[in-house]
């Protein structure tokens, strides 16, 4: 028993050591200056480089977000392009800090790739895209079509097990891109295309004519869209996890780019405490006191970032719907600061 002791210690000392070994993201970020984020190669709403080579949309406001709790600047990113395909193998083998592409929440994914998502940004469920001209009104019609899909997504499984279950016939064709699927799409290749329903949204403003196809009402999957991070790192993990409860509960709180300066003065505890005039929540993390309040100027509060990218103040017009918060018919839920 006695001879156990120092083997106990010794590994106890080095799976200390490795644990403090592996909380380095923020580090490596902070010295690097700039946060690697892994985004859509290109998707209207989410994330979209334009004619200047700036990024912006949704996803890509979640990483000025992460940058601003970091830096007090969103602008200090590096943005990486990937396709489905490319996305959980280039943040496995460290290519990126963080992924932030309409990518799905699934437990096989977490399994197969050793990587954690670290909360929820978008509730959304798989739909169909068809020409009007086909004259559906729901998709259990779609016996004996001929489907545009992307590989390495769920997408697929996702409408095989439909098509499957209710015993309709179908034919795959993969794109290997948005670009590609519409392509496919204008061409006649496939008289559907299935993807989120968001990216159904996106793909139809990109249709040479967005009035000639329509979303038909099913939606056959879940689909809970969210950040993605490696999984030997928790504060990293929580980092990320926080930025996006932040959001949120800024929403709720009323708090919001343009109320920030109110919010500073304000006596309310848990505004205070989401503002860091009360307690340091971020510092166990390796925050400021202000890291809440960085992230709210530089993007807003959840409700701006919806509305501004995809929402009611964007060209997709998407409803909140299921992102509405928890208090307002939604499921949008964030856990307390304190
Ligand atoms: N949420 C699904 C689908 C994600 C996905 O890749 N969707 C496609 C269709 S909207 C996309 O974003 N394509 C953009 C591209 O061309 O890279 C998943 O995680 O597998």
């Amino acid at each position: 028993m006695r001879k156990m002791i120092p083997i106990v210690l010794a590994l106890a000392t080095a799976l200390g050591f490795s644990v403090a070994a592996q909380s380095q993201t923020l580090k490596t970020v902070q010295d690097r200056g700039s946060l690697i984020c892994g985004v859509n190669q290109g998707l209207d709403g989410f994330a979209i480089k334009d004619a200047n080579g700036q990024w912006s949309g949704f996803d890509v406001d979640f990483c000025r977000a992460l940058a601003a709790a970091i830096f007090n600047d969103p602008s200090k990113v590096q943005y990486v392009p990937l396709s489905a395909e490319q996305r959980f193998d280039a943040l496995k083998n460290k290519e990126i800090d963080v992924l932030s592409r309409n990518s799905t929440w699934t437990m096989g994914r977490e399994g197969d790739y050793g990587i954690v998502f670290a909360g929820v940004t978008y509730y959304d469920g798989q739909a169909f895209l068809v020409p009007k001209s086909r004259n559906l009104q729901s998709a259990l019609e779609l016996d004996g079509s001929k489907v545009c899909v992307q590989p390495g997504t769920t997408t697929e499984p996702n409408f095989i097990d439909f098509f499957e279950t209710n015993h309709m016939k179908y034919e795959t064709v993969h794109e290997a891109s948005v670009a590609d699927m519409i392509k496919s799409y204008e061409a006649g290749q496939c008289n559907v295309m299935t993807t989120d329903e968001s990216g159904l949204f996106a793909i139809r403003e990109q249709l040479a004519k967005p009035s000639d196809s329509m979303i038909l009402p099913d939606v056959i999957s879940k689909e809970p869209l969210g950040p993605v991070v490696r999984q030997d790192d928790m504060q990293w993990f929580n980092i990320v996890k926080w930025v996006n409860f932040a959001m949120i509960n800024a929403e709720e709180l009323g708090v919001s780019s343009k109320t920030l300066d109110d919010a500073l003065k304000s006596q309310k505890p848990a505004v205070k405490r989401l503002v860091g005039t009360e307690g340091d929540f971020g510092k166990p993390f390796g925050l400021s006191a202000d890291w809440a309040v960085r992230v709210i100027r530089a993007v807003g509060n959840y409700a701006e970032v919806f509305d501004r990218n995809v929402g009611a103040h964007s060209k997709l017009g998407i409803p909140r719907g299921l992102n509405e918060l928890w208090n307002n018919g939604g499921i949008q839920y964030a856990p307390p600061i304190r």
